[in-house]
């Protein structure tokens, strides 16, 4: 796991952080005791909604312990309502760093500036955010979406190479508005687009939910008579596909097949029982690398403005062969 971890690209050396608003927050910090004190993250989490998300709160949670640094937790339930208030609440509360996944990429420009007013430096973790204005955090931590939907084309495009007969694409999306749905959509779009017997015949958010995943699948196969694959932004959507596609009579993975993004264990068995085709994997265990930037940051030291994880992909073949040592 941790060969992993240690592996970063880092991306955007050249941009200058802002060292002195770092500092400013540790010197305000509330648990006392004199000489180093504790360092106190707020960390808003997007929501339970995956199994990426679970495998992800759990690295945040364990590496927070290892650290030493205290960890004040919130569940937003995909809501951005609830993720602004508990950041107001870490303002309030005078927290060393906030830390925060945001669900959606719009939208969080003004409680961005109280933190900076307030001194407090932020980390972007797992999803980015469109703010023109770079100063309003410290660095973003996180995978490269549009990456992970261009390798997901890419394996379309090989696997139907010897074919000139149309290819009806489906895709189960990620939350509206969130940067995994629109770069993952984006990156596919991109790569499949460059040959015209690629068709997306229809496109729908499943809410990187299973129960939403299979109620979409199941609309799909009522209104699409020739589905030939099921593009999915994460494994859950695809796990949920999965049982609208038997429940319909077809064979997952062969009559229609499946690529997915994640590769969590239940994605791994699936795709290891060839029920899905290709996993793209996206790495939730981002925990002990957002303790390294949060110390740093607090600190007043310079951290890169990008850190991109590293992250595989995932054949049938290969599922077998890894299955049982996956972790998450
Ligand atoms: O792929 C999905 C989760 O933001 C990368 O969110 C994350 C995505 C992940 O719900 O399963």
């Amino acid at each position: 796991m941790f060969k992993r971890i240690s592996a970063w690209v880092v991306v955007g050396l050249a941009a200058m952080s802002v060292a002195a608003c770092g500092s400013g927050g540790s010197t305000t910090a509330n648990t006392g005791g004199g000489g180093d004190s504790t360092i106190t993250m707020g960390f808003s989490q997007v929501g339970a909604e995956s199994g990426w998300r679970t495998a992800n709160t759990k690295s945040v949670q364990d590496a927070a312990k290892n650290a030493g640094i205290e960890l004040k937790f919130s569940d937003a339930q995909q809501k951005q309502e609830n993720q602004i208030k508990a950041i107001r609440s870490y303002i309030q509360q005078k927290v060393d760093v906030i830390a925060f996944s945001p669900v959606v990429e719009s939208g969080w420009d003004t409680v961005l500036k109280e933190a900076q007013n307030a001194k407090i430096p932020v980390i972007l973790t797992d999803r980015a955010v469109d703010s023109k204005d770079t100063s309003l955090y410290k660095t973003f931590l996180g995978s490269d979406f549009v990456e992970e939907g261009k390798k997901a084309g890419k394996w379309l495009v090989e696997e139907y190479k010897d074919s000139t007969d149309p290819v009806n694409i489906v895709e189960l999306q990620g939350t509206t508005g969130s940067a995994p749905a629109n770069d993952r959509k984006a990156g596919f779009a991109e790569v499949i687009g460059a040959e015209s017997k690629f068709k997306i015949v229809a496109s729908q958010t499943g809410d990187f939910t299973r129960a939403k995943g299979k109620e979409v699948m199941e609309a799909f196969l009522k209104a699409q008579p020739d589905i030939d694959v099921l593009y999915a932004h994460n494994d859950d959507m695809g796990l949920g596909a999965i049982e609208a596609i038997e429940g319909a009579g077809k064979v997952p993975g062969k009559d229609i097949k499946i690529i997915t993004v994640d590769a969590v264990k239940d994605g791994m068995q699936a795709l290891a029982d060839g029920k899905i085709n290709y996993i793209v994997e996206c790495s939730p265990l981002l925990g002990p690398q957002l303790m390294d930037l949060a110390k740093k940051v607090v600190k007043g030291e310079q951290v890169p403005v990008r850190v991109v994880t590293e992250e595989t992909v995932f054949t049938q073949d290969q599922a077998k062969e890894v299955l049982s040592t996956r972790q998450y």
